[in-house]
Order: structure tokens, then sequence, then C-alpha cells
């Protein structure tokens, strides 16, 4: 896996610009690892993960979604901390940078593009998705309080976790590499579950937009019976980059969930669509 993934990205090194379809296709292969799905270890409750100091400034990193940085979906919030004192106002920048060995090649993951203050949390709050773990890899994060207390590389490792599943695909209409992130039902159970996907898109994998305008369609089947199910409710943009539905698995066993996705009136997924496969039980 590590040298496949060290080769890749060297070729991609070579021919960046003109290189989209191959981190597609690489993406692609990454995307397509759907593993069962394990409930995510998520209390609500921040806890304190990570701390970047460097000089006068301090950047604590709170989770509410596992006591690690962890691969996939992890809901953050910083706290800073200007010559000893917090800082209550304005914005956090994070950007996070996944190096593949030493000098290697490196790529940014989608997170919030803006981490406001949330006054009852006492964060600044948002999200980061680690759409790779790779052992052989380490990261780095660039922090930025209001354009004015900045730290850089601060390296940090993630954790494994099961609990996102990550689709990628190329857009080539678009010249846009598209990630589609689940991150819930992590244990999805018989009857109703509640969806919640993110939609990116990234020219170059370091910069990655959120889009909020999407139309989504999802399909579950029971591929081993042929059958699919009534009473879904397909996801709409709700916020924090968040597309909230209902999805029913009417039996126990291995479902796929399918994502078919419109920007402005054209589909921008291909053919077939975004799948997770699910074991629902
Ligand atoms: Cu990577």
């Amino acid at each position: 896996m590590s040298i496949i993934v060290a080769e890749r990205f060297n070729i991609m090194n070579l021919f960046t610009k003109t290189a989209l379809l191959l981190f597609a296709l690489y993406f692609s292969a990454c995307g397509n690892d759907t593993n069962p799905v394990i409930e995510n270890q998520q209390t609500g409750d921040y806890v304190k993960i990570y701390t970047a100091e460097q000089g006068a400034n301090k950047f604590e990193v709170w989770s509410a979604s596992a006591s690690a940085f962890s691969y996939g979906y992890n809901d953050i919030g910083f706290k800073v901390f200007v010559n000893n004192t917090e800082q209550n106002q304005g914005f956090v920048k994070f950007h996070p940078v996944m190096y593949h060995g030493l000098g290697g090649p490196n790529h940014s993951t989608p997170a919030s593009s803006m981490f406001s203050y949330d006054a009852g949390k006492s964060l600044f709050t948002g999200y980061v998705i680690f759409m790779m773990y790779d052992t052989a890899a380490f990261w780095t994060g660039d922090f930025n309080y209001n354009n004015q207390a900045y730290i850089d590389s601060s390296i940090f490792s993630i954790n494994p976790s099961s609990g996102t599943l990550i689709y990628s695909w190329d857009n080539t209409t678009l010249q846009k590499t598209m990630f589609l992130t689940m991150i819930s039902p992590t244990a999805p159970r018989v009857g109703l579950n509640q969806v919640e996907m993110l939609l990116h898109q990234t020219p170059d994998l370091n910069t990655y937009e959120e889009i909020s305008d999407a139309e989504m369609y999802i399909r579950p089947w029971m591929e081993t019976m042929g059958h699919g199910s009534a009473n879904n409710v397909d996801p709409v943009y709700t916020t924090g980059g968040k597309y909230v539905g209902t999805v029913n698995f009417n039996m126990p066993g291995e479902w796929f969930l399918y994502d078919s996705i419109k920007v402005g009136g054209n589909f921008i997924t291909n053919t077939p669509p975004p799948k997770f496969i699910l074991e629902v039980n």
C-alpha cells in the first residue's frame, strides 16, 4: 500500500499540471476501500488532543470525535492563547498537509475554511476530514489566528478509524477532484437511519471547497437479494458542510448506498455513482 502510494505521488509530482486524471485514479482506488462500518466514539464533549506552541502563540486542538486526530471526519475546536491570554474573537484557519515520507510528495485534505468562535463552547469550531491513513506518512498543521498570530508546520500524526467512509472521483468537466464523505450512519440498523454527507471539490489537492448547493439522490440497494427500499429521504444541505437525510434499510445484511449528485442541474457524479458498502445489523 505505502509503496503504491509513493509511486503514484512521485508520478504526480513530475506531471503536476497534467496529472488530474492520475490524481483521480489514485483517489478512486482509495475511495473504493469501503471497510465495514464501526460506530464512532463520539461523545459530543470536546477533549484536548493536541497543543502547538511557538514563541508567544499557542493553539490547542480539542476534539468531540475522538481522543486523538483520527482518519476520517473530526469535529474539532481550537483554543488560542497569545502571551498566555485566551483569545475569543474572530477566526482560526487551519491548513493540514499530509507528507508521504520525508521530502516526499504532499497534499492537503478537506477542512472548514474558517473556524469561528463559539462562545457557548469557548472554542473556534469546525471540522477536518483526514482523507488518508498511512503509517509511513506524517502530517503538519499551519495555524492562523485572525491573520495576526501564526504557527506553521507543526507536526502531528493521526489514528486509524473506520467510522467515516470517503469516496473520491474526478470530474473532467469541472477539472476538479471531488470528495464525498459519509459521517453517518456509522452503525447502521434495520429501519430508518440518519444519513450525513459532506461534499468537497479541489483543483489541486491543496485547496478544498465545500459544495453547499448540490442536490443529492440516495439509493439503498441490497445487492444479494436484488431489492431496494421505500421511505428514503434525500439529503439536503443544512449547515457546517453537512447534507442530512434518511435511509431505510429494511433487512439486515450488506447494503450498497448510492449517492447521485447534481450541481446547477447537471450531474457531477459518474456512472455508476458513488457507492458506500454498509453492514446493517
Ligand atoms: Cu496522502
